[in-house]
This record gives C-alpha cells, structure tokens and sequence, in this order.
C-alpha cells in the first residue's frame, strides 16, 4: 500500500543535454522544463550552454550541450525513462539514425549508483572520454561526488589539449529559463 506519510527519499542525478536541430537553446530549455515539471524531479543547477562540434559523426551541425544537477524521487530506470519520454515529445519525429538530433537526454551520475542492466549503465560509460559532456558537468558537479575530481581534471585536460571545439555559446539564469532567451 503506498503511504503519502512516506516521504520519497530524494537522489542527486547528473544528466547531458544536447542538440544540434532546429531551435537549439530553446529545445533545451523545453526539456529542463519538462523534467522540472513533473513533482518527482527538480532542476537544481544547469551549466552553461557550449556550442561544440559534432564528434563521431561530423558531418552534422554543431551541437549545443550543456548539464544539470537534478533531485529526483526516481529510482535510475524511473528517471531514464522520464527522459526518454521528454526526448519521444520533443525529437520524434525529427530524429534521423546517426545524424542531427532535436534533443538528446543522457543519465550521465545517479548519486554515486554503479549498475549495468541492459537499459542503463551508471556512470555513464563513456562521459569520461567526452569534452561535450565534462565540461559542462564540471559546472554543476558538487564537490561531495566521488567523480568530482576525475570530472575536474578530465575537463581541464580536455580543454587544454586545443579546447576540442568547445565554446560557451551563452549562460541562462535557471530561475529565469522559461522567460524569453537573451543572446
Ligand atoms: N552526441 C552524439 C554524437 N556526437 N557531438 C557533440 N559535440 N555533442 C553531442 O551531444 C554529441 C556528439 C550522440 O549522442
Ligand atoms: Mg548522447
Ligand atoms: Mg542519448
């Protein structure tokens, strides 16, 4: 029996926000709001908005990534798939095999959860090796995260070896998100 006396214990969850169609900033922001809505997530920080050039397949325009810290009464699965219906809402039907992407949500840290099943491997395997990905987390990583140090070290390695295309574009003020963007 579910008990409303029961508080939810409430998680700290790192994700990556990416997109590289059509209205870029905004599709980010629609998400953060999307997931902000919803009474089991809160946004609590996002990272600067980086404009950053396609890796893997770079025959695509650039992409703008960024990362928020959340607190979420979700369990790791719960929450992915939270995100995978905010990706199916705003991507869908744009959405090409290895080209541009309206939205890209990635479960990147759940507190300091390792798992591997087949939907979701925590950390995320391969944030470590991707410049779009730390340099953003490394805004909005708290200090008490096991990762900080290797996120902080990998990020400045990964700027000082040639910046690997990687730009802050623009930086939003959370508490302001939903009002029009200034550039
Ligand atoms: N995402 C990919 C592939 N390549 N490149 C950049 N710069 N940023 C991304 O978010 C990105 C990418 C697949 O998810
Ligand atoms: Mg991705
Ligand atoms: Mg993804």
């Amino acid at each position: 029996m579910a008990s409303s006396e029961n508080q939810p214990e409430r998680q700290v969850a790192y994700i990556a926000l990416g997109s590289n169609m059509g209205d870029r900033d905004r599709l980010l922001v629609q998400a953060l709001n999307q997931l902000n809505d919803r009474p089991d997530i809160d946004v609590l920080r996002i990272s600067g908005l980086y404009e950053t050039d396609p890796v893997g397949y770079t025959d695509q325009p650039p992409f703008l990534n960024m990362a928020a810290a959340l607190s979420t009464s979700l369990e790791p699965v719960e929450l992915l798939r939270a995100m995978l219906g905010i990706e199916a809402e705003l991507g869908r039907k744009r959405d090409i095999r290895w080209g541009p992407r309206t939205i890209d949500l990635d479960l990147l840290l759940y507190d300091d959860v390792r798992m591997d099943v087949q939907e979701l491997t925590l950390p995320h395997p391969r944030m470590l090796e991707r410049a779009f990905v730390l340099v953003p987390l490394r805004d909005v990583i708290t200090q008490d995260h096991e990762l900080f140090a290797q996120v902080d070290r990998e990020a400045r390695r990964a700027l000082q070896d040639g910046g690997e295309g990687i730009a802050l574009w623009n930086t939003i003020n959370w508490h302001n998100a939903s009002a029009p963007l200034e550039s």
